[in-house]
């Protein structure tokens, strides 16, 4: 394909020239399109409710947005089940709310990210309806079929939110393979037919104007299910490079892979300067430092502080200068950070402005997740009301597996998707704001308390410390361009490290604690400049306060 030699050649270009590609010093804000703004009053978010959101989006100093999916689809898993991915959901809107959504957010420097869900279809798909029709339809092949009698999967490999990972068609004699539920069955990227149709729709939506895609999954793309191998299978590389070399036509894309199986190793392949492949990959290692070992997400463990730093260490060198990290603390498939690595009673906000301050100072492509500008937290809801479909099969399995009650509420109040998934939280009026409909899921009842307009004209508030914190990785090239190095490591209460690039550095002092901690490079930060703290005022230098952070400047004097 004639693109692929421009592409990496602007890309080396771009290289060449040092001109730095734009995501790498940009902040990427996600939305979750069914809780970010409702306009029309059904009680679910839709384009035009974003659309009418873009001011508060510049004023805080995003871009570009990630949009969870917006295509058609029977929503079964929240829109991650696409049934057509050249159209739009009407409850989200139209594809012309599309091509204005991408205009105006264009006139405000702000690019649209689209989530592709390539390794799956929705089971309405009209491929999969016509693969379903026979054994011989030209579209069977685009799905994963296996004989079989009906009594005895093809092997145990089961589906991520519960159950076989294989589904019985009777009137085809055959099972169809599919990693999330039943009415997402996977798509056979073993067949280039197949792969050339979604190469075809991803140059349609980038002749739209869209300016990146964040690709679900991307780790499933080379499966091999009969030897029970899903993530990183041995021709998955291979595929990323054909995509990006046939699909991803434009140098100026960013590309951003969800990868659980990642580690340093593959993420240097996914996220090669060379740009063969992404530009980088969301990579969940630090999202482990509080699950039992060999357990499944609902089984927790308190955080271990130094192990979660280490791990976030180790990334920032191993991918420096052969390599991309994005950092994210949240997402709409995790816990709200505040409720699980901060406070949610009296240091709420410090502890939430510490989390940004810790991760916005490392090297990467920083995410915001909707709502986690102002500290938003997770919901406790009455089992009945919890909406996820992962969510909804952990309390079946688990009431008929006999688990206690009381185990099944806690982990699901801990790590619910539906923690992430309550309506934004606008201001302290009817539904926060968000909608003058019945939501379709509960609003967080704190939210006359927790609100962007209360916050967005207090100057240490949480919005104001990542309108800060944005501003500041445009003024000073070291938060993009500079080495990483660990400080205290052992330390059990803060996460410290130093940035330094072309005679300025940063020190980044944090304390993850709801307790003082003594400063123990209080020599240092007396020398600095402080950027942003996590406390409107300064206290006493040699201790740090519960969920104390700052960033110090130094700058070596130019030489007259
Ligand atoms: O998530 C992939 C995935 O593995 C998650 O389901 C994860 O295991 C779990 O939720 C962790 O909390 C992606 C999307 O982000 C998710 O929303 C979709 O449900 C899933 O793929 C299927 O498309
Ligand atoms: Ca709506």
């Amino acid at each position: 394909m004639m693109q692929n030699t421009v592409k990496t050649a602007a890309l080396t270009e771009t290289a060449e020239k040092g001109k730095t590609p734009w995501w790498k010093q940009a902040v990427i804000y996600q939305i979750y399109p069914r809780s970010f703004c409702d306009s029309n009053g059904d009680g679910i978010g839709d384009l035009a409710g974003i659309l009418s959101r873009l001011d508060y989006l510049e004023e805080l100093g995003i871009d570009a947005i990630w949009l969870s999916p917006v295509f058609r689809s029977p929503q079964d898993d929240n829109g991650y089940d696409i049934s057509d991915y050249c159209d739009i959901d009407p409850i989200f809107g139209t594809l012309e709310e599309m091509d204005s959504l991408i205009r105006e957010a264009g006139k405000r420097g702000i690019r649209i990210i689209m989530d592709l869900v390539l390794n799956h279809t929705s089971d309405q798909h009209r491929w999969f309806l016509e693969a379903k029709k026979s054994r011989d339809n030209p579209f069977h092949d685009f799905y994963i079929w296996r004989d079989g009698d009906g009594t005895r999967p093809p092997n145990g490999l089961k589906a991520s939110f519960g159950g076989s990972a294989w589904e019985w068609v009777p009137e085809l004699g055959q099972y169809y393979f599919h990693c999330f539920s039943v009415r997402q069955p996977d798509l056979n990227w073993e067949n280039p037919l197949l792969r050339q149709e979604l190469y075809r729709m991803i140059r349609w939506w980038i002749r739209r104007g869209i300016g990146g895609f964040r690709l679900d999954v991307v780790d499933l793309f080379g499966k091999e299910p009969d030897r029970e191998i899903t993530s990183d299978g041995p021709g998955l590389h291979a595929l990323i490079r054909e995509m990006s070399r046939e699909a991803f036509i434009d140098p100026e894309l960013v590309t951003v892979g969800e990868a659980w199986s990642a580690d340093t190793e593959s993420a240097k392949l996914y996220s090669s300067p060379d740009g063969a492949e992404l530009s980088m990959v969301f990579q969940f290692e630090h999202h482990l430092a509080d699950r039992e070992a060999g357990k499944d997400k609902w089984h927790r463990i308190p955080v271990d502080f130094v192990r979660l730093k280490k791990i976030l260490a180790r990334w920032q060198q191993a991918l420096s200068g052969c390599g991309w990290n994005s950092l994210f603390w949240e997402n709409h498939d995790l816990p709200r950070s505040v409720s699980r690595f901060g406070d949610e009673g009296p240091f709420r906000e410090a502890s939430a402005k510490m989390l940004a301050i810790a991760l916005h100072g490392m090297q990467g492509t920083p995410y915001i997740y909707q709502g986690e500008e102002l500290g938003m937290t997770n919901i406790r809801l009455p089992l009945e009301e919890y909406r996820d479909i992962e969510t909804r099969n952990m309390i079946r399995e688990n009431r008929e597996a006999g688990l206690p009650e009381a185990w099944i509420r806690q982990s699901v109040f801990a790590i619910s998707r539906d923690n992430a998934r309550t309506p934004m939280q606008w201001d302290d009026s009817e539904n926060a704001g968000f909608s003058s409909g019945t939501p379709w899921i509960p609003v967080n009842p704190n939210y006359r308390e927790i609100n962007a307009a209360e916050q967005r004209k207090r100057p240490d508030s949480v919005f104001s410390c990542y309108r800060t914190l944005n501003r500041l990785r445009k003024r000073y090239p070291v938060f993009t361009d500079g080495t990483f190095r660990l400080l205290l490591e052992e330390d059990r209460q803060i996460f410290a490290y130093r940035r330094e690039n072309a005679g300025t550095s940063l020190l980044v002092l944090c304390n993850f604690s709801g307790e003082c901690a003594a400063n123990p490079l209080a020599a240092e930060t007396a020398a600095g400049k402080l950027l942003i703290s996590s406390y409107p005022d300064s206290g006493d230098p040699g201790v740090l306060r519960p969920y104390e952070a700052g960033i110090y400047l130094f700058e070596r004097q130019k030489e007259e």
